[in-house]
């Protein structure tokens, strides 16, 4: 017989427990796009208690939809040891040095294998807030999605970090906030967020890895918030620079803890 409370309870269970266990994480990182997702991965390889919270009800940010929805993203030589990593299998394309990648299949391992991992994501949540103590961050705010959308009148709930990982893409969205309270300066030639540059692939993979590091005291940027924090040029689809951002990210922040 199949009791509907008991399936309730199962998933009230469950699904508390995971957010309760989440309040006291080591590191927390700020959206599931792939950035974030390799991050996460490289952190909890080596036993470290990471969460995600990702707005989105799907993980994967701007990855699953490829170059304008067609399902395929390309990767440079620099990215392919990562592919192999997740198990990502790829193709050499005729323009020669140029891979391409399912973007769906990358998504789903990247998810996959983060999970595996033992990575906590949970969906459907957005960072509104930082904490800071002591001029550091220490840790995160959060609230349902749905409760934001719906622009309701309703408190969030804090989550203590030791570190946290901006990886919300273009709009910066953590260091936005931060920014927003009084007398704080970011670790960027202008103290604010630099703003992305046109265009240009090459230049853009080239600055991503030295982009991604601390802005704030335990405050990290990767990915496409690295970008736009430092003011590189955006790159478009090729995803070997969101891959290995996260990886750069989940080794500075190792050697800290
Ligand atoms: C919780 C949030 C919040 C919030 C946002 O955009 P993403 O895919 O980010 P990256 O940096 O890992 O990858 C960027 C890549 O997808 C891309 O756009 C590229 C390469 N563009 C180049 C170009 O030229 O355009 O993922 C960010 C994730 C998303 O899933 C958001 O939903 C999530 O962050 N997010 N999650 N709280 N406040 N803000």
């Amino acid at each position: 017989m199949i009791d509907d409370i008991k399936i309730s309870n199962a998933i009230l269970r469950r699904g508390l427990k995971e957010l309760q266990e989440a309040t006291d994480s080591e590191v927390v990182i700020v959206g599931a796009g792939p950035s974030g997702l390799s991050a996460s991965y490289y952190l909890a390889k080596d036993n470290i208690n990471v969460t995600i919270f990702e707005r989105a009800l799907k993980p994967g940010g701007g990855m699953p939809g490829g170059g304008i929805g067609l399902p395929v993203i390309v990767v440079q030589k620099e990215g392919l040891e990562i592919l192999g990593e997740f198990g990502i299998s790829h193709q050499s394309s005729e323009e020669k040095g140029y891979y391409t990648a399912d973007s769906l299949e990358s998504t789903a391992k990247l998810v996959a294998k983060a999970i595996d991992k033992g990575v906590r994501i949970i969906n459907l949540m957005t960072v509104e807030d930082v904490m800071v103590r002591d001029d550091q961050v220490c840790g995160v705010v959060i609230n349902r999605t749905p409760i934001k959308m719906a622009e309701l009148l309703i408190d969030p709930l804090s989550i203590r970090a030791r570190f946290v990982v901006d990886a919300t893409g273009h709009d910066t969205e953590v260091v936005k906030t931060l920014l927003k309270r009084k007398n704080l300066k970011l670790n960027t030639p202008s103290g604010g967020i630099e703003g992305e540059g046109p265009m240009w692939a090459e230049e853009g993979e080239k600055n991503i890895l030295s982009d991604t590091r601390e802005v704030f005291p335990n405050l990290y940027v990767a990915g496409m918030a690295a970008t736009a924090v430092f003011g590189s040029p955006r790159m478009g689809p090729i995803f070997g620079g969101m891959l290995l951002s996260g990886k750069k990210v989940a080794k500075l922040i190792k050697e800290r803890l």
